[in-house]
């Protein structure tokens, strides 16, 4: 009999490594075989699917809302979805995690890069308009980011490499049943 279907959501700053682990971890899963494997990624939901959406609170909760019904019905379907956005807010990620438990497994894991290194890194230049107050309401400078303290999984990317996190998170789908 197929296992049932599971979402992954990853949580956490910009800049963190959220996209980069989730391709690492679709790339394994695929491997795998076996369910179809969906990518929600944050950056092509902002888009696609939410592309006249800005960053208010309002927005934000209603693009992490979107992404949960679609992931709630992949999930449905027995398929594996990824999701990687930002999601800085604890009661619409308990929102998403009760809209998708009506179906199947949702595993949180806080991509807990540290704001310091975020910046430090700055790969898109963006921290430093935030700075600059030409990017407002930006994540971690300028807007809140609450973290998640009951996360099925964190995971550190400072000086740890993005498959060995990727790694992680198989092994925590596999402790849990699900893989
Ligand atoms: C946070 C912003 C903002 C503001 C643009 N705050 O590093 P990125 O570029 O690719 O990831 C960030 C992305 C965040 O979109 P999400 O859909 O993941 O956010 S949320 O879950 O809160 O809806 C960043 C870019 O968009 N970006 N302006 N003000 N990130």
């Amino acid at each position: 009999r197929s296992k049932q279907g599971f979402t992954v959501f990853l949580t956490g700053l910009s800049g963190s490594g959220k996209s980069t682990i989730a391709n690492a971890l679709l790339v394994k899963l695929m491997e795998m075989g076996g369910r179809p494997v969906t990518l929600l990624d944050g950056d092509l939901v902002r888009k696609n699917l939410s592309s006249e959406l800005g960053f208010s609170k309002e927005h934000r909760d209603l693009n992490i809302r979107r992404i949960g019904y679609v992931a709630s019905e992949i999930t449905k379907n027995g398929g594996i979805a990824i999701c990687a956005p930002i999601a800085p807010y604890t009661a619409t990620r308990r929102a998403v995690r009760e809209d998708i438990e009506a179906f199947g497994a949702f595993v949180e894991v806080h991509v807990a890069t540290s704001l310091e290194e975020c910046e430090r890194r700055d790969r898109k230049g963006l921290y430093k308009l935030a700075r600059e107050g030409k990017i407002k309401e930006f994540t971690g400078i300028s807007d809140p980011y609450e973290a998640p303290d009951h996360a099925e999984l964190v995971v550190d990317t400072e000086g740890l490499d993005v498959d060995y996190c990727a790694h992680q998170i198989l092994l925590k789908l596999e402790a849990m049943g699900l893989i």
